[in-house]
């Protein structure tokens, strides 16, 4: 803040004054929420509520003035932003009783575009998320907002406005409701241009309001699907365009436990939107951008920027569940050498271990494993393999539960009385479930310093073993079989049926549940459904946490202990941490695939929002099983995905056990196709990386959604069957059954076929575009320069072919680029790496090194193409030295000019064309 000036100066009073008649007849669709859900509503469910009103046929909240919370203390200046106190109006009015009477109303200033605001008991300390994140130390001295609340003795309102324009970020909408496990809180949004919030089955990038949409968010092991359902991660951040300028901002309810948001029309049309929780506090951050990008960027900053993968893993990976042996794998392997087909990654499955046990391999179908890796890695092929978080009770024989044991992994009932009478002794009051493996397992806590040192410690022992690169994490929501069922449904057929089976208790019962009892495969109806007890007890060491609080964080803490045992085992190298379940900050340790999703085009198209919403999240390094998990594709959708999923920043073709193979090489078509296409990502792999350095140094998104490049274009808002590399590669994929065209949304400005160097269009303009199967519709944008390099089999020979440059110009015969270039792995460091800038302008290509000449010995420049040419040119120079004609290729008819030549990287180098 300005010298002398106080906090409170972000403060503006609310004029007073409640909401009279006509406004609450609006506010009637904020719904009453059922715990059993809308299908209740009936004028005897809603009385039961004192908190809730029939009018007009609709059960709603009662008013602020009723059900909500007043001003109880003048403003208190707290050097850093300013708090007031707030009192229950009527306590006699409530949901679920157990409202917190008295609450604290708290604004924190930390960046010009980043405020946060907490609601919090004033009576008691509730649960608050461990997580770390990156706040200044000190305050920015200029804030782009207000907040504005009401005097002392009004009701409590609040709002959020952006400075420059006046825009409405944040308005609270009816009362705030705030008890021990039912909180919710009601905002207008400046428009109904929503994105975000996950993980989620969104069919949509953009969000809907009508009808009303409701979709929960609690870690769940729930596979892809069309209904409105709470998936694997707990990302409660919600990103609103708020004008037609694209003035952006975006916010993070920072709260882990099981929660629900919900968008509709108020009945005067004003988008709005619910938010519910069902413990833990209100905390929110908001980022003022203004633009998506910014956003996105400020966004990042604070919960961590994304890791750096090395070069290999920005190749192709394949996996399956089922190779059932060695020789399944060899198999695949040999179909992707004889069609050439780029692979960089084998994944290994559950089928390679023995019994499904963590840290073992199966001695019969993968008695050779060891040779096998040594094959890859001659091969330059990286190995993955996965690890399931729980591990079998065997504390007899199985020796990483023995060390897990001694180390006190695992975690526990919270209290001794819970522990189920027919737990086995050797369990102690571990809680115990089911899920591969053919005896009982327990859950590692990963929360905990022994636990970490535990699983580090068993992951370096089993690399002794198995000379694995990186590793798969999954079922880590956790996943547990047959919760509260009468057994779990792989449960062997020759014991006694047996599940985990929750006690009914607050915490495990809730009062209300959230929509996630009604959603998906959720048999027992219970939010303990597929997972284990709320009632566990978890510690940082610290702290003691109840599971019902980080039921949600438990990806997120093995995603941090993995990682850490990684860089143990691998010092200075960047760890692959591949994580299924994830949370805000997962991006600094994590790459992630979006999930269980079908051979189906429906889960195609739903994979690039899957890939917008996790850009959103942080984690940009995702993508979805390419050509399907579970069912069989045919030939036409697998050819389809391969070309899609070239463009997945995480490529992956993998499914499920039982299928058929889907590996590429398994039609001659899909084969010939995916090497085709492949090749022109292991084309544009320098690009990508260099978009991952950014997103690594600075938070800047790698794939991006139309409008983070145009935010003012609203006709891109809606665009999500298409995205860009950075901002200049753009791609178009196919995603209909049997379609050989299809219709293309081009920006604002000139785009050129990305091979061919032809004029596609000048946007904005929409083209039915040509691809029949062989072809996926991709673009250059005008004004971008991208670097390339020959292609090959895998990014170790790739990374010493020769480089090239596609400089497509814009209207002004301009473009600009960058390259990034290292070792490709280790740690990131500016003395170990080059970057140079790259310029057209005027006709003249320049490079200006920044660093780094050392580290591009032996790599050069050998071919430049330039989209947009005018005319052949008379002379062409390179840093001085005339070329011959016969060095250059001017093609009339689609305005490319093919320029060869040979230059080091490592000197500046400067084009020009005359
Ligand atoms: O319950 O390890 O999402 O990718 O192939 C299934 C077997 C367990 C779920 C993962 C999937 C993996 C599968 N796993």
């Amino acid at each position: 803040m300005h010298g002398g000036q106080t906090a409170l100066a972000l403060l503006l009073m609310l004029a007073a004054g409640t909401l009279v008649g006509g406004q609450q007849t609006k506010l009637q669709a904020i719904e009453c929420p059922f715990p059993e859900g809308q299908s209740v509503a009936s004028e005897e469910e809603c009385g039961k509520y004192t908190a809730c009103e029939w009018t007009d046929g609709r059960c709603h909240m009662v008013d602020n003035v009723a059900g909500g919370y007043v001003v109880d203390s003048e403003p208190e200046d707290t050097g850093r932003g300013f708090k007031v106190s707030l009192r229950k109006s009527d306590p006699s009015v409530t949901m679920f009783g157990h409202d917190e009477s008295n609450l604290i109303f708290e604004v924190i200033h930390h960046e010009d575009y980043h405020l946060q605001i907490k609601i919090y008991s004033a009576d008691e300390s509730r649960y608050e998320v461990p997580v770390p994140l990156n706040l200044p130390e000190s305050p920015g001295s200029e804030p782009k907002y207000s907040v504005g609340v009401p005097a002392l003795g009004d009701h409590f309102r609040f709002n959020v406005t952006r400075s420059s324009t006046g825009n409405t970020l944040f308005r609270t909408a009816g009362p705030l409701t705030f008890e021990d496990q039912f909180i919710q809180i009601h905002t207008w949004l400046a428009s109904s241009y929503l994105y975000g919030f996950g993980e989620n089955t969104h069919l949509s990038y953009k969000h809907q309001f009508e009808p009303r949409s409701t979709f929960p968010i609690f870690a769940r092991d729930q596979p892809v699907g069309t209904d409105a359902m709470n998936e694997y991660g707990h990302h409660p951040y919600y990103m609103v365009m708020e004008d037609d300028q694209g003035n952006s901002h975006s916010v993070l309810l920072y709260n882990s436990n099981a929660m629900e948001y919900s968008t509709f029309l108020l009945d005067d049309g004003t988008p709005t939107l619910t938010l519910r929780t069902i413990g833990g506090i209100l905390d929110f951050h908001f980022f003022l951008g203004p633009t998506p990008e910014e956003v996105n960027v400020q966004y990042v900053n604070m919960v961590g920027n994304p890791a750096f993968p090395p070069y290999w893993a920005l190749g192709f990976h394949l996996s399956r569940w089922g190779y059932n042996s060695t020789e399944g794998v060899r198999a695949a392997r040999e179909r992707m050498k004889a069609m050439n087909i780029p692979q960089d990654v084998q994944t290994l499955d559950i089928d390679y271990m023995e019994r499904q046990r963590d840290f073992t391999y199966d001695p019969t179908h993968w008695g050779d494993l060891p040779a096998l890796v040594e094959e890859l890695h001659n091969d330059n092929v990286k190995l993955t393999i996965i690890l399931d978080p729980a591990v079998v009770i065997d504390f007899d024989d199985y020796q990483p539960s023995i060390r897990g044991k001694e180390a006190d992994a695992f975690i526990k009932w919270s209290s001794l009385s819970l522990v189920p009478e027919d737990q086995e002794p050797a369990a102690d009051d571990y809680m115990v479930g089911y899920v591969w493996p053919d005896t009982k397992t327990v859950f590692p806590d990963f929360l905990k310093p022994e636990t970490q040192e535990w699983w580090s410690n068993e992951i370096k022992l089993f690399h002794e073993v198995i000379k694995f690169d990186s590793l798969w994490i999954d079922m880590n929501e956790p996943a547990n079989f047959g919760t509260n069922l009468d057994k779990p449904f792989n449960w062997p057929p020759d014991k006694e049926p047996w599940s985990l089976k929750c006690p009914d208790d607050k915490w495990n019962n809730p009062p209300y549940p959230t929509k996630m009892v009604r959603v998906g495969d959720n048999q027992s109806k219970r939010i303990t459904d597929h997972t284990i007890c709320m009632t566990g007890n978890q510690t940082d060491g610290t702290s003691t946490f109840l599971h019902y609080d980080v039921h949600s964080l438990y990806g997120w803490s093995e995603t941090v202990a993995t990682h850490k045992a990684l860089l143990e085992l691998f010092p200075g190298t960047r760890p692959v941490v591949l994580s299924r379940s994830t949370f805000p900050g997962s991006g600094q340790y994590a790459i992630h695939w979006l999930g269980d999703n079908t051979a189906d085009w429906t889960h195609m198209k739903m994979s690039i929002v899957g890939m917008f919403d996790f850009t959103m999240f942080g984690i940009p390094m995702v993508g979805a099983d390419v050509c399907g998990f579970f069912s069989e594709p045919d030939m036409e959708m697998c050819a389809r995905w391969m070309q899609l999923g070239a463009f997945y920043p995480f490529s992956r073709n993998h499914n499920t056990m039982g299928t058929g193979d889907q590996d590429p090489g398994m039609w001659p078509e899909v084969a010939e196709i995916s090497r085709y296409i492949l090749g022109v990502r292991y084309r544009y792999l320098p690009y990508l990386y260099a978009l991952f350095h950014r997103a690594h140094m600075h938070g800047a998104t790698v794939v991006k959604p139309l409008l983070n490049v145009f935010p003012d274009d609203l006709v891109a808002r809606d665009v999500d069957d298409q995205f860009l590399w950075g901002n200049g590669l753009m791609v178009a994929p196919v995603l209909k059954q049997g379609a050989v065209s299809r219709d293309v949304y081009f920006p604002q400005g000139k785009w050129y076929n990305l091979l061919e160097g032809s004029l596609a269009a000048t946007g904005p303009a929409t083209h039915s575009i040509d691809a029949p199967l062989e072809v996926i519709p991709l673009y250059v944008r005008g004004g971008v320069i991208l670097p390339f390099q020959e292609p090959s089999i895998n990014t170790v020979d790739s990374r010493q072919n020769p480089f090239g440059l596609t400089v497509a110009l814009d209207a002004s015969g301009e473009a600009f680029g960058e390259i990034f270039w290292d070792s490709g792995d280790g740690e990131h460091s500016m003395g170990e790496s080059y970057m140079c800038k790259l310029q057209y302008v005027g006709n003249e290509l320049t490079s200006f090194i920044k660093h780094g000449e050392d580290v591009v010995v032996g790599l050069k420049f050998e071919v430049i193409s330039i989209y947009g040419a005018s005319s052949n040119p008379t002379a062409i120079t390179v840093n001085g030295a005339s070329l011959s004609e016969s060095d250059w290729t001017f093609s009339e008819d689609v305005e490319v000019l093919t320029i060869r030549l040979s230059a080091h990287l490592g000197e500046p180098l400067s084009v020009v064309i005359s």
